[in-house]
């Protein structure tokens, strides 16, 4: 008994610790480098979540959805920022940003 006492004490301390590091950081990152996402499109789960890290040297980014579903504007995303987003609704979603209209990203939430 006292085994299963210290097991789950470990579990609850372990969380503790990591959970909100995980949730910070989002299920999934999409890199913004030299004008374009690191991935064109990306499949995720609902209620997913996605880090837009902004990984220039110089260059600003404001990376919006076109909607209507998972309808967001990060704004200007200064270098070296990063800025998570979560995904609500099912469907398909196109991500763009208004600074660089070659940036594109068509998120599928499942
Ligand atoms: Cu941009």
């Amino acid at each position: 008994m006292s085994s299963i006492f210290t097991r789950s004490m470990a579990v609850g301390l372990w969380l503790a610790a990591f959970a909100p590091a995980f949730a910070a950081a989002g299920d999934h990152v999409i890199v913004q480098k030299d004008k374009q996402f690191s991935q064109t499109t990306i499949k995720i789960k609902k209620g997913d979540s996605i880090s837009f890290k902004n990984e220039e040297k110089d260059i600003t980014h404001n990376v919006f959805s076109l909607g209507p579903k998972n309808e967001f504007e990060l704004k200007v995303q200064a270098p070296g920022t990063s800025s998570t987003v979560s995904f609500k609704d099912a469907g398909t979603t196109s991500i763009e940003c208004a600074i660089h209209p070659a940036m594109k990203l068509n998120v599928t939430v499942e």
